[in-house]
């Protein structure tokens, strides 16, 4: 009589303690709010648009870009470079004045190894450009 009685009692305890650690599983855990790990003031960020100048000329030799953005022409050719608006030597497609020659498309001096010079184009069209210390390197910049 004795063993039933504890038998059942150990059943009554089992399952009240299952019942117990189950319910405790299923209650969600509270959880601390994301952390936000973002500066509070978003900056956009404007993508260079790069032409590298070597020994064999600008690359790309056509570069596409939208209105207002600039493009930075890298030499890391052996000589200096002069990026300038077509045409030699008058430089004067691209519809600006004010440049050392003709349009602001003009680098007006030469630039060294390594350096580099930025230029925003603010003009839709396809403007043509050369070095001007050596006028058989050109390319294009195609502006949307
Ligand atoms: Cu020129």
């Amino acid at each position: 009589m004795n063993k039933i009685i504890i038998t059942i009692v150990i059943i009554i305890i089992v399952i009240f303690g299952g019942y117990f650690i189950f319910r405790g599983a299923d209650q969600p855990t509270p959880s601390a709010p994301p952390i936000i790990n973002q500066p509070e003031a978003a900056v956009p960020v404007v993508e260079e648009k790069i032409i590298t100048y070597t020994d064999s000329g600008f690359s790309p030799a056509t570069l596409t870009i939208k209105k207002g953005e600039t493009v930075v022409f890298k030499n890391q050719s052996a000589q200096s470079m002069w990026p300038a608006s077509a045409f030699h030597p008058t430089h004067t497609a691209y519809p600006t004045t004010g440049g050392c020659l003709g349009s602001t498309l003009d680098a007006c001096k030469g630039v060294q190894l390594g350096e580099s010079w930025s230029f925003q184009f603010d003009f839709v069209g396809n403007w043509k450009y050369h070095d001007h210390l050596n006028p058989s390197n050109f390319g294009t910049i195609v502006v949307e």
